[in-house]
């Protein structure tokens, strides 16, 4: 395929599926023109099948790719998010610069095999296994910006803040020693990333740059209020458009606890107390009362929903009708990387709400019943808002990334354009039906896989390897 010009007999459109559309970017990979009922050109390729936009994924810790089904055991006692975290949090104690790049390479190359063109990393393990900041400061974060531009995927970069080990400024404990820093120590951090972030868009479009910075305060949990004052006044000197995500809401004993410490659960107190805007992204915000669902949706902030790992985690069951019904924005993350595809977070989600009203297609609505289309123009756009970057969707001036499904795929073969991407996301599974991947205008996956495939997936399982030898989780 040459890459500056396609044709796509189907393509979904921010505005819904077109016919005959010729999609053509520069060489900076922005699209220029998206032209339906267009006549295809002699000499222009045409997609293998139905053309949708690539997925952002707006949540993701890549190093616990590493602990995939090494955490599916009874332990002693009853198991729960919480002793999850221990065993997390042993195997992060663990990593390496190293480990940690040929884990998050690996990762991202299965991300864009999944249908994901861009990441936004939640990143939280800062210093090294004893606690102290690398002679580079940014050592780790370096490592994942490497993994990122390595892979092709578009990156988010959002350091993390993290102080506490609970409300009322619990002391952090001894396990959580890599992710400690000052809020100072921070700012001086996103101070050195940015020109690091800028340069990497050397390439990408006017728009905006291929790697955007932003930051995370991890939880009301991990950052005392004072901090989180700081943290947003520092962060606006810098960037007063920059991405802010945070964990919020995602666990019954983390409202109980906040309730405990401030009167207010969680996502009132943080709209009390933070300029919550469009600019936000509120990770999980599971557990919220009418209210909270209201005055959030209200607020433009996206919900970073994480379907696979919040069933993983025995998190419970976000409201998806009642936040769409104020308005509320949302996309989807991977998070722990209990599952890596973009098709099968869409299904879960659904399937969640199907679960808890009883009803079917809930996420569709009267505008475009088609379920499936429904979810992924909301998930792209809600991502791309919460992305920070030009990539919500098939229209000029946004990057051109987008998923060409496979047209042939026996869950495909023979349907209508609509019904080829229902049949992606909800009988598909396990044999994906991505065909082609372009991010930023260069195809990174070509009839299934991306070129470096076998060397991200060997440098995978070294990296494991290695983590289990030193001392078995
Ligand atoms: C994290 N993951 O930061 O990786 C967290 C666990 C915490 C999720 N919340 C740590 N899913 O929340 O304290
Ligand atoms: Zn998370």
């Amino acid at each position: 395929m040459t890459e500056k010009i396609l044709f796509a007999a189907d393509a979904l459109l921010p505005t819904g599926w077109a016919r005959d559309v010729l999609l053509a970017w520069d060489e900076r990979g922005a699209l220029l023109q998206v032209w339906p009922g267009a006549a295809r050109p002699a000499g222009v390729p045409a997609a293998a099948g139905p053309l949708v936009p690539g997925m952002p994924n707006l949540h993701s810790h890549a190093f616990q790719r590493g602990i995939g089904g090494l955490t599916e055991f009874r332990g002693s006692g009853e198991d729960s998010f919480w002793s999850w975290r221990s065993l997390m949090y042993r195997f992060a104690l663990k990593l390496t610069p190293g480990q940690l790049e040929a884990i998050a390479f690996g990762l991202y190359v299965e991300m864009l095999e999944a249908g994901f063109t861009a990441v936004c990393e939640f990143h939280y393990v800062h210093h090294d296994a004893d606690g102290r900041p690398y002679a580079d400061d940014a050592e780790l974060a370096l490592a994942v910006m490497r993994a990122a531009q390595r892979a092709g995927i578009g990156l988010t970069l959002l350091p993390v803040l993290y102080q506490t080990s609970g409300f009322g400024a619990k002391p952090p404990g001894e396990g959580q020693r890599r992710f400690i820093r000052s809020t100072e120590s921070m700012l001086r951090l996103l101070e050195r990333l940015k020109p690091l972030c800028e340069a990497q868009g050397a390439h990408a479009p006017a728009g905006g740059p291929a790697v955007r910075l932003g930051v995370a305060p991890h939880s009301l949990r991990a950052v005392p209020p004072e901090a989180l004052r700081e943290l947003l006044a520092g962060l606006d000197a810098i960037d007063s458009t920059a991405p802010v995500h945070i964990h919020i809401a995602e666990q019954v004993q983390e409202v109980e606890d906040c309730l405990a410490w401030s009167g207010q659960r969680p996502v009132a107190w943080l709209l009390d107390h933070a300029p919550v805007d469009a600019r936000w992204c509120l990770v999980h915000a599971t557990h919220m009362d009418a209210g909270e669902y209201r005055r959030a949706a209200a607020s433009g902030a996206v919900a970073g929903l994480c379907p696979t790992t919040e069933a993983n985690l025995g998190d419970g069951i976000f409201a998806l009708p009642r936040w769409t019904a104020d308005g509320g924005a949302w996309g989807v993350g991977s998070d722990s990387h209990a599952c890596v595809n973009a098709a099968e977070e869409l299904m879960l989600l659904e399937y969640s709400q199907r679960l808890a009203t009883r009803r079917r297609n809930v996420a569709a609505d009267a505008q475009q019943p088609e379920v499936a289309t429904a979810m992924t123009l909301a998930a792209v756009r809600g991502g791309a808002q919460a992305a920070g970057r030009h990539i919500a969707g098939l229209a000029p001036g946004q990057q051109a990334d987008f998923v060409v499904l496979d047209a042939a795929h026996p869950a495909l073969a023979g349907l209508a354009a609509p019904q080829q991407l229902a049949g992606h996301v909800f009988a598909s599974h396990r044999t994906s039906a991505v065909h082609d991947v372009f991010v930023n205008g260069r195809a990174r996956v070509a009839a299934a896989r991306h070129p470096d495939h076998d060397a991200a997936q060997a440098g995978f399982v070294t990296a494991r390897r290695q983590l289990l030898q030193e001392s078995p989780t």
